[in-house]
């Protein structure tokens, strides 16, 4: 895919199957503008709407992932204006897409940059990579989803500290909280984060949009749902072609050949 000076969100495909999205801003350490916010919901569903593509990589340029929402833009909004621009409408084109979603995090991920790191399905981080939710401080607090997906992953007690003090936390703490997936050292979050979404882009596509959907639901509905859509989905991955290769190529001692079908 091709790229073109000065945008601030690139999309690229690096590999079979895998698709790159990298904000672009280090001058504001990649802070989401309305630009960027665009760019970026335009970049997922253009990946998620692409056969081609099966697992995305979000990734900062320069050192850092994203610092949050642009707090000078942010500076001149009324409630009116914030309102108006439906922000909101950005966050659900990510939240909303299909294919795993794997977050490449080096330097910081703070405010709606911790947040976008939590809409990911995966994380990566560097070791001295830092999380946070600082929006206590400028008189705000999260916006999408950082109350809620940090409560989910955290449980209250620490949820509440990083909440309400604004205190920025290591990604060693992230990985103890079970934010973080992955640690790596400083430098290799996004070649790890490639190298997760290869393996991810190997398997057979109807699965891993059947796992995806199954646990979404069950980080939000009740249980007793959750376990009904499991059920269904495993059932109905019974009759793909994909399901008859894979243990086909198992019994044979071959690699398998997925369709997608
Ligand atoms: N917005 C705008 N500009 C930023 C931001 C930001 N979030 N973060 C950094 N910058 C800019 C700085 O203003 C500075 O610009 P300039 O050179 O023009 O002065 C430049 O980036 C470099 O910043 P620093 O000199 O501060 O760089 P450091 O490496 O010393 O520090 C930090 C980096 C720690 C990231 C520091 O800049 C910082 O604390 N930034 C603010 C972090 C923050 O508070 N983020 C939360 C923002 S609020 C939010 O995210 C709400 C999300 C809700 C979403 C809801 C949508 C519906």
């Amino acid at each position: 895919m091709g790229t073109e000076q000065g945008e601030t969100v690139i999309s690229t495909q690096p590999a079979a199957g895998v698709g790159l999205i990298e904000i672009d801003r280090p001058e504001a350490r990649n802070a989401l503008n309305l630009d960027v916010r665009k760019a970026l919901a335009n970049s997922v569903e253009a990946f998620a709407g692409d056969p081609h593509v099966r697992a995305i990589v979000i990734a900062g340029r320069g050192g850092n992932f994203v610092a949050g929402a642009d707090i000078k833009a942010f500076a001149a909004m009324g409630s009116t204006d914030v309102v108006v621009e439906r922000l909101h409408q950005y966050w659900d084109a990510i939240s909303r897409c299909g294919k795993p979603i794997i977050a490449a995090v080096e330097g910081y991920a703070l405010g709606g940059g911790c947040e976008l790191a939590m809409h990911a399905d995966i994380i990566v981080a560097a070791r001295t990579a830092t999380f946070g939710q600082p929006e206590v401080k400028i008189g705000l607090m999260p916006g999408a989803g950082g109350t809620q997906r940090l409560l989910r992953i955290a449980g209250k007690h620490k949820a509440m500290r990083y909440l309400l003090t604004g205190e920025m936390f290591s990604a060693e703490e992230a990985e103890r909280l079970g934010l973080v997936s992955y640690l790596c050292d400083e430098g290799s979050a996004l070649e790890n984060a490639l190298a997760v979404a290869g393996t991810i882009a190997q398997m057979p596509p109807m699965a891993v949009e059947h796992i995806k959907e199954a646990v979404q639901y069950g980080e939000s509905g009740p249980l007793d749902a959750a376990l009904r859509i499991e059920r269904k989905s495993f059932q109905l991955l019974f009759d793909t072609a994909d399901k008859q290769e894979g243990i086909s190529a198992f019994l044979e001692k071959r690699k398998p050949a997925f369709r997608g079908r």
